[in-house]
């Protein structure tokens, strides 16, 4: 029958009162451990999930493909993907490969990593100097604070960061990015609030070149993909910017909150056909996301995920890694 094991509860004492020893633990750093666990809270509504059909040794039936393909299809794996795990699980089955839960625990952590794997390439600054990063999403995204969460990063690797206060259109934004940016001791170009962005990200990019700076982030305002005439305002900064440096921004970076599920894709699709779009930052794992989301949009863009949001400090971003993620994600409790 199908369903059958998600209808176990937490009270059931067999999850509750006797863990499966064998429960792999995350064998990191211990600075990462607080990160990792962040990861896994938020993902945990995720989890909770795949967690029911992996506890046990249960035997596969008929019925626990068809059940693993709704939780990923409701983690918002979106269908492609789930097709694809579906079908390789499948085929272990068949080979005898996979005949209990911890195998199918192991297959799907397996496939899982080896989807993300080849999105996982971490941005390398040092190809460009200065290297022009251009933040865009939609309001709310994180793209402030995560340039805040970077500046922290390339100081830390000894480089000469600048920021530029690109968003001129919501009130208190560029206050916003000067905080950023004195608690970073780093310089910040700005203009008033309703000036022209394009021209603040003009200034920045001569003034980074003329003062040596070796990374150049700009701010841009939050702004729906709906949005047609905003949309072209993002690519007047583009064409701007490339009037000073021909090949920037080196970096378009479109930062999504992990929480918005479906509508992530959708904005996804559309800042990348107007913006081009060289890598993702996916913030807000640690809230109510379904981690699934990551799987959907790095099939629909095929483009690399770079850093990850864990929170709204500034230690709480981290180079995107495969391993890691799936780890938090499918992590028996
Ligand atoms: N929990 C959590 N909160 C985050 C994360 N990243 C950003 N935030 C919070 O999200 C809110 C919006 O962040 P901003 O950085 O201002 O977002 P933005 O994209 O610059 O927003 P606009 O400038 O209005 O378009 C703030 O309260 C941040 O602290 C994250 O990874 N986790
Ligand atoms: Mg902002």
């Amino acid at each position: 029958m199908a369903f059958n094991w998600l209808k176990k509860k937490k009270s059931d004492p067999e999850i509750s009162e006797n863990p499966p020893a064998e429960t792999p633990q995350p064998v990191e750093v211990n600075e990462k451990i607080g990160y990792f666990q962040r990861l896994k809270q938020g993902l945990s509504k995720t989890r909770q999930g795949f967690g029911d059909v992996f506890l046990g040794k249960k035997k596969i039936d008929g019925d626990t493909l068809e059940d693993l393909e709704m939780l990923l299809l409701s983690a918002d794996v979106g269908i492609e993907t789930t097709e694809t795990l579906i079908d390789a699980i499948n085929r272990k089955i068949k080979r005898n490969e996979v005949n209990d839960s911890d195998a199918l625990h192991q297959a799907l952590h397996t496939h899982m990593c080896e989807i993300l794997t080849p999105f996982a390439e971490p941005l390398d600054v040092s190809t460009q100097q200065p290297f022009i990063i251009l933040m865009t999403g939609i309001n709310g995204a994180g793209k402030t604070t995560t340039i805040g969460k970077l500046t922290q990063q390339f100081k830390n690797d000894g480089k000469k960061v600048m920021l530029a206060a690109g968003d001129t259109f919501r009130a208190a934004a560029v206050e916003q990015l000067k905080a950023w940016g004195e608690r970073n001791d780093v310089p910040v170009i700005a203009q008033n609030t309703g000036a022209d962005s394009a021209s603040v990200a003009y200034d920045a990019v001569q003034s980074a070149q003329a003062r040596n700076m070796d990374v150049l982030i700009i701010d841009t305002a939050g702004r729906l993909h709906t949005q047609d005439h905003l949309m072209e305002e993002l690519k007047k900064i583009k064409r701007v910017i490339q009037k000073v440096a021909p090949d920037a921004p080196h970096e378009t970076m479109l930062v999504i909150d992990a929480g918005n599920g479906q509508n992530a894709l959708r904005q996804a699709r559309e800042f990348d056909a107007a913006m081009q779009i060289d890598g993702i930052t996916l913030t807000k794992l640690d809230g109510t996301a379904k981690g699934g989301i990551i799987f959907a949009i790095t099939h629909a863009l095929q483009r690399p995920v770079r850093y990850i949001g864990v929170g709204e400090h500034i230690d709480d971003l981290r180079v995107f890694n495969a391993q890691t993620f799936v780890d938090a994600l499918l992590y028996k409790e």
